[in-house]
């Protein structure tokens, strides 16, 4: 058995051609069952869901062996678990793309801060990619971690910046944010558990090969 753990929503979407294009169709949809555990046409391949991020842990823990999972989770996932051994990520899925950014307020003057070496107060869910960011630029700041609508925090007066995931633009938009820095690109990648990899390595490499094939044909 073949246990892939993706997370609703835009990874499961955009993995299902992917899927596809190694024979493997997903017969039920998460969006219309209750189920976590779901079959595919494949009998020994299954799907778990899970939230986007848990899968990390699942598939180090091998409670997957495979799953899709944005940079954004897997450099917070490895910040917390030392690194996190035994999880190899050995494709780029190019899918799930956005960027990660630092917004503020329009009103906040974002560059006279870092220039006078201000303290700045950032709330983010990524505190370890915010720390680095910071660190590199030698701007002394203030985490403040949140786990959801960081867009709130500079609108209520609780930070002054935030740390987020940028895709059209519209939810900065929406609530009058401006988008003053990017920090990173960020897309899915396939992650798979040691072990399995070493057990399962026909499988799992058959899989690998039909995904990156999956990928050249649509660029
Ligand atoms: O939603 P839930 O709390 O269950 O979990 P999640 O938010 O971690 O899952 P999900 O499915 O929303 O995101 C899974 C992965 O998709 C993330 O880990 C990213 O790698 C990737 N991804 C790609 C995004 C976006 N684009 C994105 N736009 N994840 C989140 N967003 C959010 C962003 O945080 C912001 O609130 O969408 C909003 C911005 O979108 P725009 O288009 O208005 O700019
Ligand atoms: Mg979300």
């Amino acid at each position: 058995m073949l246990t892939l753990a993706l997370s609703k929503g835009r990874i499961f979407e955009e993995t299902l051609p992917l899927l596809a294009a190694a024979g493997i169709e997903v017969t039920e949809d998460p969006e219309k069952t209750r189920k976590l555990i779901l079959a595919t046409n494949q009998p020994d391949v299954r799907v778990v869901l899970v939230r986007a991020t848990d899968v990390p842990t699942y598939v180090q823990h091998g409670g997957a062996d495979l799953g899709v999972a944005g940079k954004d989770v897997l450099i917070e996932h490895a910040a917390e678990n030392e690194g996190a051994g035994g999880l190899y990520q050995p494709l780029d899925l190019q899918i799930a793309k956005c960027r990660m950014s630092v917004a503020t307020r329009a009103d906040f003057d974002y560059e006279a801060a870092v220039k006078q070496g201000s303290r700045i107060r950032v709330a983010t869910k990524y505190v370890a990619v915010a720390r680095q960011h910071f660190a590199d630029k030698g701007v002394h700041v203030d985490l403040i971690k949140l786990y959801g609508s960081m867009e709130l925090a500079p609108l209520t007066g609780l930070a002054d910046a935030i740390v987020d995931l940028v895709s059209t633009g519209s939810t900065l938009k929406a609530n009058k944010l401006v988008e003053v820095e990017r920090i990173m690109d960020i897309s899915s990648r396939l992650v798979v558990n040691q072990a399995a990899l070493k057990l399962k390595r026909e499988r799992i490499r058959s899989l690998i090969a039909a995904f990156s094939g999956a990928m050249s044909s649509n660029s």
